[in-house]
């Protein structure tokens, strides 16, 4: 164990790790305890094993002589409750499991870095914002909302994206989102926002989908939720990589500056990589093919090198400007469009190294939004003012005791002291009397304790909020709340031709889920505010009468379509962290297939060859090992695929379903196809037509892997 600290020092994480590492936190015992001269080192070291492998025990520190048998009475007889060995295994064993998080119960998580790219002192006085090259170490911890801890990876859902940052002056936690808006404008909403999108009461289903009847329900009896319903309908909830999406603090925050100035911020990551997204298509296809699509690519890319990145983005504003503007900043059904105040890059965040353990560290994770440092403040939203409570709250019913930030992945990595004292799994050993304060023990010269600092310390921004009278206590949503659809046409307006038909049909699939007919109008009805043509475009696809426009509680006003709100405009057109599929088979020619491998790895793609079988394969210069075997590396797996195959291979594979299926994929899916003479064959039999993605090899670095939307009109109906 870490060595007792009167001081409360927090255990580094390294120190903490290496405390439950076997061989460690040994008693400086320097007498033999095993075989003849075999001290506690050696048998820390496993000495005597040669192998540097070390001794088994129980918890305590007992050598276990066999693992494979447990303690029975006689060979053929019952087992003894004496096997104090086999009742420790079985008893840890049965509590190995906590309850998983109420919400974003599946993540996926990994360590990293913060930098300070512009230094902002004359807005925040948060310390990691001081100066430019300050730095920290994060904890990110990517997640979906709905589905339980072992559900797939690629529902249409919100995807969580926290943030940890382990700063000098405490941890400052930013929970965010890939969507900048909420459902909801009131935290005493939520539970039943999360009960009607959950798998159903009674029959325990849909997991992982908002697909079905009660969420809808409840959707189309809270308008609130419109602007949300839009991004949550875009391709923003079926991302192609968590390196490849967006994060957002969503509420509007408050910096404070040394003077005590207090302005609003809103906080947005941007991935290095661009944004991209699946087609519902290939998210669906994919569940199948790698329920931990999203989880594996992270893992994989960090493992490799490849590194993810964000540039921290801020927007910043004052009361004054807040104030004149058609909807609420305390509203997190709202965006302050870009346009009219620009996004300024004040850091860059890489995630440069996976975890050691995945329960330790993602499961036992605890983000809290109410960590925040001096120079960072909350504001009045009446979300974030919900959810201040909440994630204390879940984290003692989760990890079960209130001493959880112990745990090494979530205690800060700067000292902290106070007079907090014992509670169960308390891990740290106070020494002294005094757990109290003030206390006059100094005088004595005996330990007294920390005390409060109110130069250095958090205080708490008073906003001069001349439009709140806190003298009197209501159950109100203010004035400005009430536009519950201006934001959500502006989200609609600001998509390509094809991100409206995806929003629209993934409208018509959700709905055609929906069992009652009266709620799937209601939401048609709603969406009449939006914009006619999508209200029409869906109740057709649904075969329903448009039904009457549903009362708007303030009239939605149209605003300037804003770019940034577009995955399709903001992907960059490069192959950097993108994975291309490369089909060959016997015959194959290796020089084609290493050149074209050279050519995408020079590109900061990653090659990954598809065969028949994964074995060697004879190709023409040598053989060859697949990465993956055809039928279980599907097209949906790939950013774009090639082919090179000789073309009495192509017949052959022409007549099995999982190689036909490759190509007809990746074509409706609108990706890059770069194929060989000798592959035609298998093209025209999956009904690949050519145009600008549909190219020869020698063409493919100069296309790349970004989707050819222009296609789509193709192979599916946008109407
Ligand atoms: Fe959460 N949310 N939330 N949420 N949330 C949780 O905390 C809650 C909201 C978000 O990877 C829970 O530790 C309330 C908005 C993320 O560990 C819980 C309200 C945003 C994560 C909780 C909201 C989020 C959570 C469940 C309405 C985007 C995963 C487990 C007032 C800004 C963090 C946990 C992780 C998790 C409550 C709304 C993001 C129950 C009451 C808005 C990314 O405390």
């Amino acid at each position: 164990m870490p060595k007792p600290d009167s001081s409360h020092d927090s255990p580094s994480l390294d120190n903490a790790l290496r405390s439950v590492t076997p061989g460690q936190g040994q008693p400086p015992f320097e007498d033999n305890i095993g075989n003849a001269g075999e001290t506690h080192q050696d048998i820390a070291k496993g000495a005597d094993h040669g192998d540097g492998a070390a001794h088994l025990t129980d918890n305590f520190g007992h050598r276990l002589a066999d693992n494979q048998n447990s303690l029975r009475a006689g060979e053929r007889g019952p087992t003894l409750l004496e096997d104090f060995f086999l009742r420790e295994k079985i008893f840890h064993f049965d509590h190995e499991r906590i309850p998983e998080r109420i919400v974003h119960a599946r993540g996926s998580g990994a360590h990293g870095v913060f930098q300070c790219t512009k230094a902002i002192p004359e807005l925040t006085k948060a310390s990691i914002f001081r100066k430019e090259g300050n730095s920290c170490p994060v904890f990110v911890r990517f997640s979906t909302v709905a589905g339980g801890a072992g559900s797939i990876d690629t529902p249409r859902d919100v995807r969580g994206f926290a943030v940890k940052l382990y700063t000098d002056s405490g941890n400052w936690d930013l929970v965010g989102n890939n969507i900048p808006v909420f459902f909801i404008q009131d935290a005493i909403k939520f539970p039943d926002l999360v009960h009607a999108v959950k798998m159903e009461a009674d029959r325990g289903y849909p997991q992982a989908a908002t697909a079905h009847t009660t969420f809808w329900d409840f959707i189309g009896l809270m308008p609130e939720s419109m602007h949300m319903i839009m991004w949550a309908m875009s391709d923003r909830t079926i991302p192609r990589s968590f390196r490849m999406m967006e994060g957002f603090g969503v509420h509007s925050f408050r910096f404070v500056n040394a003077k005590g100035e207090g302005r609003f911020v809103k906080f947005h990551w941007k991935p290095v990589l661009g944004l991209e997204s699946t087609s519902w298509d290939e998210a669906v296809k994919i569940a199948g093919a790698d329920p931990d699509f999203l989880r594996r690519d992270l893992f994989e890319a960090i493992a490799a090198g490849n590194y993810p990145q964000w540039d921290l983005g801020v927007q910043i504003f004052d009361e004054q400007w807040a104030a004149q503007q058609p909807y609420d900043v305390l509203d997190a059904t709202k965006i302050v469009p870009e346009d009219d105040i620009p996004v300024q890059i004040i850091g860059r965040m890489t995630l440069n190294r996976n975890v050691d353990n995945f329960f330790a560290e993602t499961e036992q994770v605890a983000f809290l939004p109410s960590n925040v440092i001096p120079g960072i403040d909350f504001t009045n939203d009446p979300l974030l003012q919900g959810r201040l409570f909440s994630y204390l709250d879940t984290q003692k019913s989760r990890l079960g005791t209130t001493n959880f930030h112990q745990i090494p992945i979530n205690a800060p990595k700067c000292p902290f002291h106070n007079f907090q004292r014992d509670g169960m799994m308390q891990t740290l050993v106070p020494t002294g009397r005094a757990n109290y304060e003030p206390n006059s023990l100094a005088e004595a010269g005996e330990e007294a304790g920390p005390r409060a600092c109110p130069e250095t310390g958090f205080t708490s921004f008073t906003a001069n909020d001349e439009r709140n009278d806190p003298s009197q206590k209501l159950r109100v949503r203010a004035e400005l709340f009430a536009d519950h659809y201006s934001q959500a046409r502006l989200f609609y307006r600001s998509q390509t031709e094809s991100e409206q038909a995806h929003i629209a049909s993934a409208l018509v699939f959700e709905l055609s889920k929906v069992e009652l007919e009266h709620v799937r109008a209601r939401v048609v009805s709603r969406l009449r505010n939006i914009d006619e043509d999508l209200a029409t475009r869906v109740a057709d696809g649904l075969a329903l009468d448009l039904p009457e426009k549903a009362p708007a509680a303030k009239e939605p006003i149209d605003m300037k379509p804003s770019d940034a709100l577009s995955i399709q405009k903001n992907v960059k057109p490069i192959m950097t962290g993108r994975k291309v599929g490369i089909l060959f088979a016997e015959g194959s020619d290796k020089a084609a297939i290493d050149r074209l491998k050279g050519e995408i790895e020079k590109a900061g793609g990653t090659p990954f060859l598809v065969a028949p079988k994964v074995g060697g394969i004879k190709v023409k210069g040598g053989t060859l090992k697949a990465d993956g075997q055809l039928a279980g590396s599907p097209s949906v797996l790939f950013d774009a695929v090639a082919s090179i195959l000789m073309p009495d291979q192509a017949e052959k594979l022409a007549k099995d379903g999982a190689a036909v299926q490759w190509f007809m994929d990746a074509y409706a899916h609108c990706k890059t196809i770069a194929h060989c003479e000798g592959t035609k064959i298998l093209l025209d039999k999956a009904h690949v037509e050519p145009d600008e993605g549909v190219v020869p090899i020698e063409e493919f670095a100069s296309v790349g892997t970004r989707r050819h939307w222009a296609r789509e009109p193709k192979v599916r109906d946008l109407a």
